[in-house]
């Protein structure tokens, strides 16, 4: 890859900020209540429910899977885009009150990547609503306009693993994959930046640790902060110890050698 960097492409549930655990299934399990639904989604449940990505596919596997005889009223898909649309709703106020946190680096490589001139963009399963209430909370009412892009949620028909939403996101910014970098966090991200030819850093939450990230350029514990060191779990960072602009890009360089 002779390219030079010139985007990052950030996921974001996960990558960004901690949003699984304790956002989106405690939001999914207070719509479930709030519909008068006896549904509880416990952490480990979630774990194997995250294999299928998007909120409303989620509700879907769980309803074929573990609650075939539910009694849905009325119409299936808009049973599920109600329960959705709440747990949407919970999610918001969730972020709103600072209940989902950035993850360690996110913050500070965010803005020595504007600081660098690198362009910035998103490509997310999740929703745009979702995503510009997380921006707003952790990074301030500007933070939207650092973006070029948010590619978000249903802008495409498939979702992760597939490439679309990268693909969306490259031909929208009218770049190369060669010419940008992927941040993911999961199996699913992962395969789908790369099946869009992106090279790939990786973040593991508790989530994904166990995910399989063949293709990865490297893969971390975390970005890492001066005060805090990253742990490299495969691949290479080139002997630094968190990642900045300039570990991002001798790490991009490094993919045309390999
Ligand atoms: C993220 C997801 C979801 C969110 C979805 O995948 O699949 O976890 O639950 O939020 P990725 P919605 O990080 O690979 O983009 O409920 O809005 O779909
Ligand atoms: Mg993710």
């Amino acid at each position: 890859m002779s390219d030079v960097l010139q985007a990052l492409l950030f996921d974001v549930d996960g990558t960004l900020a901690d949003t699984e655990r304790d956002g989106h299934r405690l939001a999914f399990n207070k719509a479930f209540a709030a519909a008068g639904l006896d549904w509880d989604w416990p952490v480990d449940l979630y774990g194997e429910l995250l294999k299928v990505a998007g909120g409303r596919e989620r509700i879907r596997r769980y309803l074929d899977e573990h609650r075939p005889d539910a009694a849905v009223s009325g119409d299936t898909d808009a049973f599920i885009a109600g329960l959705h649309l709440s747990k949407t709703r919970f999610y918001g106020e969730m972020v709103a009150a600072g209940e989902v946190p950035l993850r360690p680096g996110v913050k500070r490589l965010l803005l020595e990547a504007r600081a660098a001139g690198l362009r910035l963009a998103i490509a997310t399963t999740t929703s745009l609503e979702n995503v510009t209430a997380l921006l707003r909370q952790c990074l301030g009412h500007g933070a939207r306009d650092w973006f070029e892009v948010i590619g978000a949620g249903d802008v495409v028909p498939a979702k992760k693993p597939a490439p679309d939403i990268y693909r969306f996101t490259l031909e929208t910014m009218g770049l190369r994959p060669g010419q940008c970098l992927a941040l993911e966090d999961s199996g699913n991200g992962l395969r789908a930046a790369r099946a869009a030819g992106l090279p790939t850093l990786v973040t593991v939450n508790d989530y994904t640790a166990h995910d399989d990230f063949h293709g990865a350029a490297v893969v971390l514990d975390h970005l890492g902060e001066p005060e805090l060191p990253v742990r490299v779990l495969a691949g290479d960072l080139g002997g630094a110890s968190y990642v900045d602009v300039a570990a991002l890009r001798a790490l991009h360089a490094r993919q045309g050698h390999e």
